[in-house]
């Protein structure tokens, strides 16, 4: 502790320059880092070293998005100092809780894409896999969210403003990125066309690494995320024109590639920066990757056997393109031999199968930035079109009419014709990857079945599952240390790396003396939030109320509205005197809408107002409170997981591709509300479906429904309750003097044919929400049930998913040795 003691003061004066004796949180706070990152750095040093030294085969992780969150309670409980910290910090007149207060999350991502590539670097660190993250380092992260007069809006996440004391920028290790320029042709000494991709704009890619700590294993590996720098200053004719004004506007220019973070998850805007930032981030990468290839190799065709590449989503998919240009045009191999090295080192997971989310760009964009890769696709398409024709062909199928066969290579084509002409990334993804996974059960059944079924008959073996996970260091030891310590007090600490091991806990459930524990524990949590919530939104929460939790990005498919309409319906009966039996709750909502989405801002809004009305109306609020969470991210999810008592998992059956927010709750000993959909099917499989509260109808009958005619109307005109919490959200009763302000809201039920089958599953929502409350006012019962919710959790650990990704697509070991320190 003295050590750790004199290294943050030592920080304090020679790193920060400030004077010890003035004691300023936010200066402890970084100095105590930097010391942190000090023992962080050795072990990563010895770790690449030991990759070099076994030659071990490395996995890189490409994804455009991470939500890492805040990180000194995570890495000061990797390294095993937690208490040290705490101590030392205390003594220095500090408390450790107030001092993590003083970091900024790093907000990199939207949401569970960006989260779930965070959890995966953190089983790669634990169980000692040679893995990499590669990401953009955006100088703003995702937006900070306020609410006013109930409506989001966005403020700029400078997240970096105070610097990070966390990260290495590595300023001499620049690498080239070009854009637009020409192709030229030129024939090779065997009389092989040949092609160049010359001229253009150049910009610089620049590292900082963010170090990953395993748990308590002496491994530490990096994310290396990428800053656009300007050529300009390196380029003295810029300045030598005489031009000083321009050169530097060109600077800033070039600079803004790495500048903000796309706010929108599920809906594909095609911007031509958020191109231009794949491009960059994908070339830095595949150069950094093929420089530390060479180090040891001279035959590309190892590759495969050295490097396999992970593409989190397409947002990454022109990699497939451009390890193409440089094996073709930079190493002169021939196309076979390229493509076949390809296709053994690139491996795509796909994470959504809304139509609106798959990623397609318009071919005039593409050859005009990048026309030799534009080039590349066109080519990778013929031979696989020419491909299909003989796979089809030669099989016995004696249907297949020609008629047929140009169907299906429309469909199959990485060029869409329609309505602009575009390439479809998906579909360029899956052609150049051996293994293609889905991140649930039914996500990947729809997968083969659905939306890629052309692909699933073409390549069988090529579609495969890998179920989500979380990491049970973030979202179970570092988050609820009330409820780990008890666990530990009687399973011991094992739990932590092997979640398997929280099935010990099964027979503690009918333990009276251990659910009271439990019991306590969760309350903790609760008093906990309640201090928060005072503090920061200066509301007073009842700690004995049901606390039911809905948070996740705002989405018509996560169906927000589907809780309102129960809260609404839940405050009538309250009004009306009907509600004599209503267990009393607190509801809470909180997630960010995508700027462009309208229905989703309406949705927060109209949120906010029911809150406002029945928070105010003194005839229920100490059985109802609705509160609204501003600025949800992963370091409030850390508060708040703990301290729920209900998740709700409620999206249309079919439409959450996994969800992992799910997962953290029930490992929280949250029960989930929830329909048959994502992992939550498997979640419900591994507790016992009778253990959650499962309703609504499931992803076959919704599309018997949807064949045979769904009608909203009749819902509506069906069932009188539904339709009282209609006609109040359309008219003024939540929105006084703003008449119709909820309307499109509504409107987009009743008569915009309700996608989402809202009205179809309000009355069994209703009906599994009243059996929560009645489970509840047994407290024994209640808290028997959370305790094997939390018990069966272990499969859901994202060390069981990343284990299965080594295995099962990237044919790599854990490092021998580096497991257990
Ligand atoms: C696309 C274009 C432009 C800008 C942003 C995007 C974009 C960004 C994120 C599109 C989709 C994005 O994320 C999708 C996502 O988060 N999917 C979620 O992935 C989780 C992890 O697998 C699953 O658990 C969720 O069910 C799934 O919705």
């Amino acid at each position: 502790m003295e050590g750790l003691k004199k290294d943050v003061i030592r920080h304090v004066v020679s790193s920060l320059g400030s004077d010890y004796a003035s004691k300023s949180a936010y200066n402890y706070y970084n100095a105590l880092a930097l010391a942190v990152r000090d023992r962080l750095i050795d072990n990563w040093i010895k770790t690449q070293r030991s990759y070099y030294d076994e030659k071990a085969k490395r996995v890189y992780y490409l994804s455009l998005e991470y939500l890492p969150g805040k990180s000194l309670m995570n890495n000061l409980h990797c390294l095993g100092i937690y208490e040290t910290a705490r101590k030392a910090m205390s003594d220095l007149g500090f408390s450790l809780e107030d001092l993590a207060e003083q970091e900024w999350d790093a907000g990199l991502g939207n949401g569970g894409l960006g989260r779930l590539a965070s959890c995966f670097l953190d089983s790669m660190a634990t169980l000692g896999i040679p893995g990499y993250g590669y990401g953009i380092r955006y100088d703003y992260g995702i937006f900070h969210q306020v609410i006013e007069d109930g409506k989001q809006v966005e403020q700029a996440d400078n997240w970096m403003r105070v610097g990070n004391p966390w990260a290495y920028e590595r300023g001499q290790h620049l690498f080239p990125v070009r854009f637009f320029g020409e192709v030229k042709n030129w024939t090779d000494e065997y009389g092989r066309l040949r092609h160049t991709w010359t001229a253009g704009d150049t910009v610089l890619a620049m590292p900082c690494d963010m170090l990953v700590p395993g748990w308590d294993n002496h491994h530490v590996i990096n994310m290396r995320l990428w800053s656009a720098r300007s050529d300009v200053e390196f380029d003295l004719d810029f300045f030598n024109t005489g031009n000083y004004l321009g050169a530097v506007e060109e600077k800033i220019f070039d600079e803004k590639i790495s500048k903000v973070l796309y706010p929108s998850d599920q809906i594909e805007e095609g911007r031509e920066l958020r191109l231009k930032q794949q491009y960059f981030f994908v070339t830095a990468t595949i150069q950094d990757i093929l420089r530390r290839f060479r180090k040891k190799h001279q035959d590309m065709t190892e590759l495969p056997q050295s490097v396999a590449i992970q593409l989190n989503d397409t947002h990454p998919a022109i990699a497939i393109a451009e390890l193409m240009r440089i094996l073709l045009d930079e190493d002169l191999l021939d196309w076979e031999v390229a493509w076949d090295i390809c296709v053994s080192t690139f491996a795509y997971t796909n994470h959504t199968i809304l139509p609106e989310a798959l990623e397609t760009w318009p071919v005039s964009l593409l050859e005009r930035m990048l026309p030799r890769h534009m080039q590349i696709i066109y080519e990778i398409n013929a031979r696989f079109l020419r491909e299909v024709e003989r796979v089809a062909r030669s099989e016995d199928c004696g249907q297949l009419c020609h008629r047929d066969l140009d169907h299906l290579k429309q469909r199959v084509s990485l060029i869409q014709e329609r309505p602009i002409k575009s390439v479809r990334m998906a579909h360029l993804a899956i052609i150049g990857s051996h293994s293609v996974n889905g991140v649930a059960a039914l996500h990947t059944e729809l997968l083969k079945a659905r939306v890629f079924d052309d692909f699933q008959r073409l390549y069988p073996q090529k579609i495969n599952n890998k179920t989500n996970g979380v990491t049970p260091r973030r979202w179970l030891w570092s988050a609820n240390q009330p409820l780990s310590r008890l666990i530990a007090s009687h399973i011991g600490t094992g739990f932590v790396r092997n979640l398997d091991e929280l099935t010990q806990l099964e027979p503690l459930a009918a333990d009276p003396a251990f659910r009271e524990a439990w019991r306590a524990a969760k309350l903790e949590n609760k008093q906990r939030l309640q201090a928060y919530i005072k503090r920061k939104l200066m509301r007073e929460l009842h700690t004995e109320h049901l606390f039911d939790v809905h948070i996740k990005r705002i989405h018509e498919y996560k169906r927000q509205v589907l809780n309102l309409l129960h809260v609404v319906t839940a405050y009538n009966r309250l009004r009306h005197g009907q509600a004599a039996d209503f267990t009393p709750r607190t509801v809470f909502f909180g997630g960010k809408a995508a700027p462009s989405y309208f229905m989703a801002k309406r949705i927060i809004h109209a949120i906010n107002a029911v809150a406002a009305t029945v928070n105010a109306d003194s005839r229920v609020n100490d059985k109802l409170q609705v509160v609204y969470l501003p600025n949800y991210c992963v370091s409030q999810a850390e508060r708040v997981i703990p301290a729920t008592e209900l998740s709700e998992q409620i999206s249309t059956a079919g439409m959450e591709a996994s969800g992992t927010g799910n997962m953290k709750f029930a490992l929280n000993g949250a029960l989930t509300i929830g329909t048959w959909d994502g992992a939550t099917i498997e979640m419900a499989q591994a507790i016992g479906p009778e253990l959650l509260f499962i309703f609504g109808m499931r992803e076959d009958e919704l599309v018997s429904l949807r064949q045979h005619g769904y009608n909203p109307m009749l819902y509506y005109h069906g069932d009188e309750e539904l339709r009282e919490a209609l006609d109040m959200l359309r008219s003024d009763a939540f929105s006084p003097g703003q008449h119709g302000l909820f309307a499109p809201l509504v409107d987009n039920l009743l008569h915009g044919g309700d996608r989402f089958f809202v009205l179809a599953d309000y009355r069994q929502y209703l009906g599994a929400q009243q059996d929560v409350g009645r489970l509840y006012l047994d407290q024994e019962e209640w808290t028997r049930r959370s305790i094997l919710n939390a018990a069966r959790m272990g499969f859901f650990s994202s060390d069981r998913a990343i284990s299965q990704y080594a295995r099962e697509i990237w044919d790599v070991a854990p490092m021998a040795g580096l497991q257990n320190g």
